[in-house]
């Protein structure tokens, strides 16, 4: 789709006010104008159905329903690659995984030398910096501060890479030490005579979801009812029966779960005991004290078939509430700072995953496919003074346009090969008419861990057309006014040989428009 036209008064107005500012350093104070900050919070594996702003059945999650309260909702935001990596690599450059080349976490590494949306924001004066999960293999570049975990990080004492290339170990829990580092940036680090983009990314709440011992005792009185299509046989969708996420055959017992078990020797277990290694007497003591009873209690039972499904759904459910109440209560920490510094006015707060997850629906856990729960990731924001748009803004959006987004705020020129498409005029309550009507997705890491076979696919409002290609050359059409948990496959039936080959057309579209050297071939449809 065109490139939707960017608000010139108001880029103009924000370039004036950078342009003066780096000109006139300290005099900064006596403009009428602040620049916009930028504070964007991501975590990792967080899924709207985990956030009572998106969906109240679960946890409730005040300090991130603030932001929503207070700003705007995006009821349509969407992932191109439903992965860590390849999905950090997407909103850093604005561009699908086939323009950036971090195609999957396992072989890929990002070439830094590329442009980035940091790179820009600095070219206009910005400070940037990043603390927390960076996970692109090279260092990260763009950033005049940067302390990042290496790889997945750890939840207890955890390993930073500094900026000099040292990796230090520091005390206590990673979604709070993350927090704490991103305060003192903003508080001690950074020229408070620039504007700044912060982006705090979380390890949080990826799996194994260690939660921090002062919530261990939340959520153990609750339970929840499996999802309606926990015990999906897969019929009729070969890539979705082949997969390995599953909670009742693949959710390790004591990995996942928590369930030590002495006589037992498996590598996900000595992953696990890797991970108790690193907390000190007192964290190790109280997650005894917590685990101890359950482990006991769990073995004397001996549940089997639907009893232990159930069982290892609430506790995977409970470990990942625990996990995203540390998260919730930290992004509260982060508002108050900004409003006790009076900043709240002149920043832009994004909150957001690097994709969603599974909390059991098709009986799975993690992520990857092209399916709603985990194409589809959450978005809220609140916005800056000027910016009158609240609720919920339902145009198709995805995670290659904060890029733009951010660009556009700053006052900087969106560069033309940036495939996302900035979301500023929807902030200031604008409905473009020329908005695009399909996203495109494309997932490529396979073989490997979960066994999630590669896909490319486009999603409409109404309609979602998927092809799992590589080992195999399925198709899979769904309804999802109809089918919004995606369980029939229309592919295939005659009635829907139209919408298909339009949508084939529309896919085929943006194949070209976003350059993937995978196509799909229309060559059949058209004989
Ligand atoms: C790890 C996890 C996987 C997860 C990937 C990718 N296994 O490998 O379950 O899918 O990360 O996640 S674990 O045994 O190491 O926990 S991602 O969010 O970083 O892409
Ligand atoms: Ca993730």
């Amino acid at each position: 789709m065109e490139r939707v036209n960017p608000n010139f008064c108001y880029s103009l107005v924000s370039l004036v006010t950078v342009t003066s500012l780096v000109s006139c350093g300290n005099q900064q104070k006596k403009s009428q104008t602040s620049p916009l900050n930028i504070v964007y919070i991501m975590t990792d594996d967080h899924t709207a159905q985990m956030m009572s702003c998106y969906d109240s059945r679960y946890i409730e999650t005040p300090n991130l329903d603030r932001l929503a309260t207070e700003g705007v909702r995006f009821t349509q935001s969407f992932v191109a690659n439903s992965l860590s990596g390849p999905s950090r690599a997407c909103m850093l450059t604005g561009k699908h995984s086939c323009a950036n080349k971090f195609y999957d976490n396992t072989t890929c590494v990002f070439d830094s030398s590329q442009q980035t949306f940091p790179k820009l924001l600095q070219k206009v004066g910005y400070q940037t910096a990043i603390v927390g999960k960076w996970h692109l293999e090279s260092l990260p570049s763009g950033f005049d501060y940067w302390e990042v975990v290496p790889g997945q990080g750890d939840y207890y004492n955890p390993d930073f890479i500094t900026q000099n290339n040292d990796t230090i170990q520091k005390h206590g829990y990673i979604t709070n030490i993350i927090t704490d580092d991103a305060i003192d940036w903003m508080e001690n680090k950074r020229d408070p005579n620039k504007p700044f983009c912060l982006m705090i990314h979380h390890k949080a709440i990826h799996r194994n979801w260690l939660a921090d011992t002062c919530n261990l005792s939340y959520y153990e009185d609750k339970s929840f009812p499996l999802p309606k299509n926990f015990f999906d046989d897969y019929d009729g969708r070969l890539a979705a029966a082949a997969q390995e996420m599953s909670i009742v055959k693949d959710m390790d017992m004591i990995y996942d779960l928590k369930m030590l078990q002495p006589d037992k020797n498996t590598r996900l277990k000595a992953l696990y005991e890797k991970q108790l290694a690193r907390m000190d007497s007192a964290q190790r003591k109280a997650w005894d004290d917590f685990y101890t009873p359950v482990i006991n209690d769990f073995y004397k039972r001996n549940l089997q078939g639907e009893e232990l499904a159930n069982w290892k759904f609430q506790r995977y459910m409970r470990d990942y509430m625990k996990t995203v109440k540390s998260l919730d209560d930290n992004v509260g920490r982060i508002l108050d700072y900004l409003k006790e510094k009076g900043l709240l006015d002149n920043t832009l707060i994004v909150y957001t995953s690097d994709q969603g997850f599974y909390m059991g629906e098709h009986g799975w856990f993690d992520k990857r496919f092209m399916y709603e729960e985990s194409m589809r990731t959450p978005l809220v924001m609140r916005l800056p003074k000027g910016f009158a748009r609240r609720g919920d803004i339902s145009e198709l959006v995805q995670n290659i346009d904060y890029a733009p987004t951010f660009l556009e705020l700053a006052g900087a020129e969106i560069p033309s090969d940036i495939q996302g498409v900035s979301l500023v005029p929807l902030l200031k309550g604008e409905s473009p008419k020329n908005w695009r009507k399909a996203l495109y997705y494309h997932f490529y890491e396979y073989p490997a861990e979960h066994m999630v076979k590669r896909h490319y696919g486009i999603r409409t409002e109404r309609y979602k057309l998927i092809h799992f290609y590589n080992d195999i050359d399925c198709w899979e059409l769904y309804d999802l006014q109809a089918d919004p948990m995606e369980m029939c496959n229309l592919y295939g039936q005659k009635e829907y040989e139209v919408i298909v080959k339009d949508l084939k057309k529309q896919l085929l579209e943006l194949q070209e428009q976003y350059n993937d050297p995978v196509r799909l071939s229309l060559s059949r449809d058209r004989e």
